[in-house]
């Protein structure tokens, strides 16, 4: 049968279009991420290596197109075509603004193949008042992003992830965000916080976890520590120009803003996992990797038994958690990239690493430096869960360990404190624990940088603990901001909320969330118990503030027994002499004051109005007050 002309015409047609577009999908090379999308001018890592996701890109040549910036060495692709790496250096005075990347797969420049990658070249932000580390005068706070106040419900059920939030279900989204943090900036400033931990804001995965189920049902990576990409802002929180708004309206606050990061793993969904940039990248793959057997003693261990430091330094959390190999001098330098990104572009503070232990000290040492040398006022504070000061000082920076290397840490969670203070002020066991632990503060290079805390959001609150009362929370408070280092809260614990385990400890801020029945951020939303409590911290945080020997004082001991404990914090001009009881009756000691300085006739006064005046005498002071109750005391 003959075709009509015209008709065979169309079928030649639709055979060529259909054929270009079979070699156009196979051939064309296509960008689906650039990381960094974006730099500064005049940082000190220069050239700055871009990852390049897509596809095709194998034989690509690469030019930079529009000024101020240039194409260093020559680029490198993936086996699959799938990731390129480009260097690109920038020019102190590159003017800000969009530049290109042509990608150039074919033999001459034609259509088929190029594609166009986007990058933008910012103006460094002004270091004043920013980049500011954090230190001993500053109350840190610890809000769990999702759980404090819902400023924008709009953002509560995205399109992007549909279905993944429910307030009846707490291993789902619950609508806090960081609209939500800076409507209630005024409220932690009153409370007198300086400085706020927002745990991750990375972008975590958009549909139920089908592989961590909880309760036997899928779950959520609303807590943070699951990224899919970790140069995205969670949709649930907010995007990166609202990032960059809170950071500036609370450094407007007097409030630093202190970035919770993960480097030790991925997500399960993060799409490395199944198409890695490079052939080591993770630490084994989906199919055949270690499980973290969690011995990390032998981290400390000059002797280790390898195959057990090998389990837990590259075994995969939960068996679901892809371990990053920061061996790979590709990881390495994304992740080290990835960090200064989120300071350089938003001016952010300080940094809580998560899982600190698990990731090798030669990669922390190259990573602090770069960081160090890019914001010298940095800090950063290390998550080592574990209640044994022998092993956390281990991992603190300012000397070289047993390995040769030194991480160069700033400052830890101080969890062997957080323990005893625990035992002591909510189930009423021996007070003495408390000295006894800082007694191995010799084991740090600096004990004082140290951040101390009772409260955070992997362990159930103080308040669900056995025995624990308001009496025994207030005590806590008294310790925590009058001890040595950086005391931090954590959210709700100023009102008493209660949770006794992991998903619990999580609960809604009351009054955070539409619908919710009472404003427990306000005085009147409070019941007699939390405004009583939150009142006495408020008193406190002030004291921290307004007394210096309390922001940097000398931690001086003066009398321990099994329930009381005195101590003065004592700079060259002054000194503070905070005296606890924890007994559940009055008590009357005496003890020798003189290593706190204070001359016989001096009168010491208690700051939170709970003791009268009392007159060194002899040497000697002798203090008289009612049961589980602190003072405070300064010089008339
Ligand atoms: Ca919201
Ligand atoms: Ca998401
Ligand atoms: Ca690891």
């Amino acid at each position: 049968m003959q075709f009509p002309q015209t008709k065979r015409l169309v079928l030649l047609l639709v055979t060529f279009v259909l054929l270009s577009a079979g070699v156009r999908a196979q051939t064309t090379p296509e960008v689906l991420k650039v990381e960094p999308p974006s730099w500064w001018a005049g940082s000190s890592v220069n050239p700055v290596r871009l990852l390049i996701r897509g596809k095709n890109l194998k034989n690509a040549r690469v030019n930079a197109a529009g000024g101020g910036w240039r194409i260093v060495g020559a680029p490198k692709t993936n086996e699959r075509g799938t990731y390129l790496f480009v260097d690109v250096a920038i020019a102190a005075n590159a003017k800000p603004g969009t530049r290109s990347l042509i990608i150039n797969t074919g033999g001459k420049p034609s259509s088929f193949a190029l594609a166009e990658a986007s990058f933008e070249i910012l103006p460094p932000l002004r270091r004043a008042g920013r980049f500011q580390g954090f230190s001993p005068a500053d109350v840190m706070y610890l809000i769990m992003l999702d759980r404090f106040s819902d400023g924008d419900p709009a953002n509560n059920d995205p399109p992007q992830s549909r279905g993944i939030f429910d307030r009846e279900n707490k291993f789902y989204y619950h609508g806090g965000d960081l609209q939500g943090v800076i409507d209630r900036l005024p409220y932690l400033k009153d409370l007198g916080v300086t400085a706020v931990w927002l745990t991750p804001w990375y972008d975590n995965y958009d549909h139920p976890n089908q592989i961590e189920l909880k309760e036997g049902k899928p779950s959520t990576g609303f807590h943070g520590y699951n990224p899919q990409d970790f140069y995205g802002v969670e949709e649930h929180f907010g995007t990166l120009a609202k990032l960059q708004e809170l950071v500036a309206a609370a450094h407007r606050s007097g409030i630093k803003i202190i970035q919770d990061e993960v480097v030790n793993h991925t997500g399960p969904y993060h799409p490395w996992v199944d198409d890695p940039p490079t052939p080591t990248w993770f630490n084994g793959t989906r199919a055949n990797h270690l499980k973290n057997v969690f011995q990390t003693w032998v981290l400390h261990d000059p002797r280790p038994v390898e195959d057990l430091k090998r389990a837990t330094m590259e075994g995969w959390f939960l068996d679901f958690l892809p371990d990053l190999n920061q061996k790979d001098p590709e990881v390495s330098r994304y992740l080290i990239q990835n960090t200064l990104w989120w300071i350089g572009t938003t001016g952010l503070d300080g940094i809580r690493m998560d899982t600190w232990q698990y990731v090798p000290n030669s990669f922390w040492r190259d990573w602090n430096a770069t960081l160090k040398r890019e914001f010298p006022s940095f800090k950063v504070v290390g998550e080592v869960k574990d209640g044994d000061a022998v092993h956390t000082s281990f991992f603190q920076g300012g000397k070289v360990r047993f390995d040769g290397v030194d991480s160069g840490l700033d400052s830890l969670l101080d969890f062997p404190l957080f323990y005893p203070i625990r035992h002591a002020f909510a189930e009423g066991r021996q007070l003495n624990e408390i000295p006894k632990t800082l007694a191995k503060d010799y084991l740090y290079n600096n004990s004082e940088i140290l951040v101390t805390l009772f409260g955070g959001h992997d362990d159930g609150r103080f308040m669900s603990e056995r025995g624990a009362t308001i009496a025994g929370l207030k005590l806590a408070n008294a310790f925590l901001l009058t001890t040595r280092g950086v005391p931090q809260l954590y959210y709700g614990d100023e009102i008493a909320m209660t949770g006794a385990d992991e998903p619990t400890t999580r609960g809604d801020f009351p009054g955070g969330f539409p619908g919710d029945k009472r404003n427990a951020f306000s005085s009147a939303g409070r019941k007699k118990d939390e405004e009583d409590l939150f009142q006495y911290i408020r008193k406190l945080t002030r004291l921290h503030r307004e007394l210096e020997p309390l922001q940097r004082g000398e931690l001086v001991n003066l009398y321990v027994a099994d329930q009381q404990y005195a101590y003065a914090r004592k700079t060259k001009n002054a000194a503070v002499v905070v005296v606890i009881n924890n007994e559940a009756r009055a008590a009357e000691f005496e003890f020798d004051i003189t290593p706190a300085g204070f001359q016989d006739g001096v009168i010491l006064v208690d700051r939170l109005g709970v003791g009268n005046g009392t007159q060194v005498s002899r040497g000697k002071m002798k203090v008289k007050f009612p049961e589980r109750s602190a003072v405070i005391l300064v010089q008339k």
